[in-house]
């Protein structure tokens, strides 16, 4: 234990929080999840998320991307369902405020990944923020507004999950990635504590935050990770291990260690870390959770 209020999350405290899977249990009992994420340009980060997010032990997915790159990610993901985003004539992503998302039958909804900076972006997380009564998980595009939604992530009663890079952290409090990376502790619980919300501050020894300050340290990881796609990667995770249990903090805990271990035992079976990539990482979660189970 680094602190009262600061633990590292091992092998152990994974070991001990992972819930069994009980023989009666059917798909609607392992969490429903909605995922938002893709543009056009950017069909790989709602695939990678969604496949992490299925071999992360997620009962049903259904997964919203634009219109016209749903085929080119349905192709790589079998087990979700789907929800376009509505588009105008010249492809671009619609206005969606009036978009009838699915999120009132789930358990959890995640949304960012390869998103896109655009006003469509800034509608929905303004939506989302106000009108999910499920935890959230934002990260990567959908960090991007925050800062102009402070009132609305104050106000709002359900939990919020961010997951920022000390890039994404440093837009979200106004400071540089080396100025969040001196103080990454001190910079957490104080953003923890302001928002009330869990953040994820990213990066080689990621640190928890919960809203109260309590604070881990994963002791997974691996520098093969610092590659275009693993934080889509850790988003499905996090959308799937938070609606296991036992409770939303262990959840979010285990999965930054599942991200981390399934990248060290790839690196451990002899994939070199030049190589590995976020569908390693993939590849590897079943054998990173039968680890700890
Ligand atoms: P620099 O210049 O690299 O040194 P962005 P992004 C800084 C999607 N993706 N420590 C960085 O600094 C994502 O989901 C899609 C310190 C720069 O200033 C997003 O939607 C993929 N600084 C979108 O792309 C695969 C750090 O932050 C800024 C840092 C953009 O996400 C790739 C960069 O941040 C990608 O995941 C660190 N650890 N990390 C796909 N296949 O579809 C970053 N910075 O502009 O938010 O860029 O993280 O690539
Ligand atoms: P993103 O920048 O959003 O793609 O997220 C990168 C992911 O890879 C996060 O989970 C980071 O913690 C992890 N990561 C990146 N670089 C390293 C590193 N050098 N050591 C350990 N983990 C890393
Ligand atoms: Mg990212």
């Amino acid at each position: 234990a680094l602190d009262q209020k600061r633990q590292t999350w091992d092998l152990t405290d994974a070991a001990k929080s992972l819930p069994e899977r009980t023989q009666e249990s059917h798909k609607g009992d392992n969490g429903k999840g909605l995922l938002i994420a893709g543009a056009y340009n950017m069909p790989g980060a709602p695939a990678i998320a969604s496949n992490a997010c299925l071999h992360a032990g997620i009962g049903l997915l259904t997964t919203s991307v634009p219109a016209s790159a749903l085929s080119a990610v349905a192709s790589h993901v079998l087990e979700a369902t789907y929800f376009p985003l509505p588009e105008t004539e010249d492809g671009q992503v619609a206005d969606l405020q009036e978009t009838p998302f699915p999120w009132d039958g789930m358990d959890g909804v995640a949304a960012g990944s390869g998103l896109g900076r655009t006003e469509s972006t800034r509608v929905l997380t303004k939506r989302l923020l106000t009108e999910t009564q499920t935890p959230l998980v934002l990260d990567a595009d959908g960090l991007y507004f925050l800062p102009e939604l402070e009132a609305e992530m104050a106000n709002r009663e359900h939990p919020l999950i961010l997951t920022p890079h000390p890039g994404e952290m440093g837009r979200l409090t106004g400071l540089s990635p080396k100025e969040i990376n001196a103080e990454r502790f001190t910079v957490s619980r104080e953003y923890a504590r302001k928002f009330s919300c869990y953040l994820v501050l990213k990066g080689p020894n990621t640190i928890i935050t919960t809203p109260e300050g309590r604070q881990y340290v994963s002791t997974s990881g691996s520098s093969a990770l610092a590659k275009g796609g693993s934080g889509d990667a850790l988003t499905g995770i996090v959308l799937a291990m938070m609606l296991q249990g036992p409770t939303l903090e262990e959840g979010v805990c285990n999965a930054v260690y599942a991200h981390g271990l399934a990248a060290e035992i790839a690196i451990r079976e002899g994939i070199s870390d030049y190589s590995f990539t976020a569908s390693n990482l993939i590849d590897y979660l079943p054998k990173a959770l039968a680890f700890i189970q």
